[in-house]
């Protein structure tokens, strides 16, 4: 069995304290990165997302493996960043949530833990974040960019709220705006004067270091 299909099968039975292991394993013996082990678990969750958007399993299932994915990237995968030196100095300062009325999470927090293992600084205000919460944090730790994810076609237009209430306040040019979310686009992110987009969380990577100039 191939490393991401032992993975996929840890994910979908819940199986976290094996996921753990396994991780664990695959770092030890330096089979596998942690960043090569975040980019398999964000392929494994848009497969379960899909699987759920085509009811072949159900919420609690779901659910299951998002839990049981977050307990191996904030307890191994981060954690084994920070100690192997593949955390780069500082990068970059990034605050990213979802915005107000969209509590999707799985995304946002994918995208954070990409952003983390390739050197920036990441400040995950969760979900139902305002723009409020959003300029205060970015004022608060002195970010260069500003993330906001949007799953639900409802919430995108609180995207547009955080840049214009930053116009309000004299802080557009400060920071630098991105957004994402499978129903956001390169022409909407143009439409609401957000600075870039991305479709996941390896280009967001790319966009980050374009708009930071950071050449590598
Ligand atoms: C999981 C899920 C849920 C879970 C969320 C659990 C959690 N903790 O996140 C639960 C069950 C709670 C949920 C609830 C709802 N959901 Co829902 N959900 C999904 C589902 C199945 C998967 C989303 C997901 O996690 N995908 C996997 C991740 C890895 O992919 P991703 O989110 O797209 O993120 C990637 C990119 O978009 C990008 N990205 C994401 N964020 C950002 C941010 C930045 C800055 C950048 C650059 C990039 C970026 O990078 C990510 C990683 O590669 C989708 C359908 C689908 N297949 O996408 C529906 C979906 C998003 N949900 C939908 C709906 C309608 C709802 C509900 C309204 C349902 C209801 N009637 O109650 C509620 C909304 C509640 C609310 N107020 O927010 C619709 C939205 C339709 C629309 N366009 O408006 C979808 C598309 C299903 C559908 N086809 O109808 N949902």
């Amino acid at each position: 069995m191939s490393i991401k299909d032992k993975i996929k099968k840890f994910v979908v039975e819940w199986e976290t304290e094996d996921l753990k292991e396994y991780c664990q394993t695959l770092l030890k013996s330096n089979e596998a990165t942690a960043s090569g082990l975040l980019k398999i678990i964000g392929d494994i969750m848009k497969f379960v997302g899909d699987q759920f958007e085509e009811e072949e399993i159900f919420l609690p299932e779901l659910i299951g493996s998002a839990e049981t994915v977050k307990a191996v990237i904030d307890e191994i995968l981060d954690p084994a960043i920070r100690a192997s030196g593949e955390e780069k100095k500082s990068m970059g300062k990034i605050v990213i949530g979802t915005v107000e009325s969209d509590v999707h999470s799985i995304g946002k927090d994918l995208v954070g833990s990409f952003l983390f293992s390739n050197g920036f600084e990441v400040y995950n205000l969760g979900v139902e974040v305002t723009a409020d919460q959003f300029i205060s944090k970015a004022e608060e730790i002195g970010a260069d960019i500003i993330g906001l994810s949007s799953l639900l076609t409802m919430s995108m237009v609180f995207q547009k709220q955080v840049i214009e209430a930053l116009e309000k306040r004299g802080l557009r040019d400060k920071y630098k705006v991105i957004v994402g979310g499978s129903p956001t686009s390169d022409d909407w992110a143009e439409n609401i004067g957000a600075d870039g987009w991305a479709d996941d969380a390896i280009e967001t990577i790319a966009l980050v270091k374009k708009l930071l100039n950071i050449s590598e």
